[in-house]
């Protein structure tokens, strides 16, 4: 069994990042600026942006946190995203989510222009993706592709099974992973709350993507021997033992799993922290697209 490392591979892409950077700055250029709309004051939600601007700092990309109180309304979270539409110095943004419940984020998401997505939330992105068109691809799926390619996993005809069909990971890695190229070309089936006999499922998977966000759903006998496990499940579950009072546990029942696995990830330390690399490549790109523009 061998660990996917999340967070050592998203270090390397943030290196990678920062020697872009660096040239950058040598050649007079202007360096990728990523914006950052938090809406309220929710923990998880300020936890991931503050990183999100950490790593910013630390790869030299400029920043900004735009941070509105949870009771402004939809039409003037609208007027801020408008602002950083038609802000040049901003090369993408992203608005945090979840919103709170008065705010309609479809709404929200379809007023990000799609050539400042970095989410690639925005319908057109997500269109362009499905059609193998120049797009933003969503963070987190985009670190699982770039996982599998940066370990040489051989997904090439073989048979994978997505858990969960969210509009940000489990739709978007299952279409990704069935189209042509690296890390593609597999057979993948969406299967979902209403999906029958789940389990034998599974147990045909070489390769699984559970994205549910239920500790402890993927269990030693779903899994076939050799299989290749992806955890993408990040449920805060309380734990006084812990700094924080909390310790994030992901979908898999990780002891009895890995056991079993060629290779998995861990939770923290595998998916997670390669979203958050590919939301910064995905700014960097953003920042080539417009200087060519
Ligand atoms: C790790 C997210 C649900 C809803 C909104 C590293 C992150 C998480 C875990 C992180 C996530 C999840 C983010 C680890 C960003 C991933 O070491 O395992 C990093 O910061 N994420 C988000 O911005 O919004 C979310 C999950």
């Amino acid at each position: 069994m061998e660990i996917l490392d999340g967070k050592k591979v998203s270090n390397d892409i943030k290196d990678e990042i920062a020697v872009e950077v660096t040239k950058m700055k040598a050649n007079g250029e202007k360096v990728p600026h990523l914006a950052a709309v938090l809406v309220g004051d929710n923990g998880a939600s300020l936890t991931y942006v503050n990183s999100k601007v950490k790593s910013c700092e630390k790869i030299g990309f400029d920043s900004t946190l735009v941070k509105l109180p949870d009771t402004i309304s939809e039409e003037d979270l609208l007027k801020e995203i408008d602002a950083l539409n038609n802000n040049e110095d901003i090369d993408g943004f992203i608005v945090q989510l979840p919103l709170p419940k008065h705010i309609d984020e479809e709404n929200v998401l379809l007023a990000v222009h799609p050539d400042k997505d970095v989410d690639g939330f925005h319908p057109t992105n997500f269109g362009r993706m499905a059609l193998e068109m120049p797009s933003f691809i969503p963070a987190t799926p985009f670190g699982i592709m770039e996982l599998l390619k940066r370990y040489e996993i051989e997904t090439s005809g073989k048979n994978t099974v997505v858990i969960g069909r969210s509009h940000i990971v489990g739709r978007p890695i299952s279409i990704l992973m069935s189209q042509k190229g690296a890390a593609g070309d597999s057979t993948v089936t969406l299967t979902h709350s209403r999906t029958k006999d789940l389990e034998n499922i599974c147990k045909s998977a070489d390769i699984i993507v559970s994205a549910l966000g239920v500790p402890n759903f993927v269990k030693a006998p779903m899994v076939k021997d050799g299989a290749v496990i992806i955890d993408v499940g990040i449920t805060r579950v309380k734990d006084e033992t812990a700094k924080r009072g909390y310790r994030i546990v992901g979908d898999v029942d990780y002891d009895n799993v890995a056991p079993k696995c060629s290779y998995i990830t861990p939770v923290p330390g595998g998916v997670g922290p390669m979203t958050i690399a590919m939301l910064l490549k995905n700014t960097l790109l953003s920042r080539e697209r417009r200087k060519n523009a």
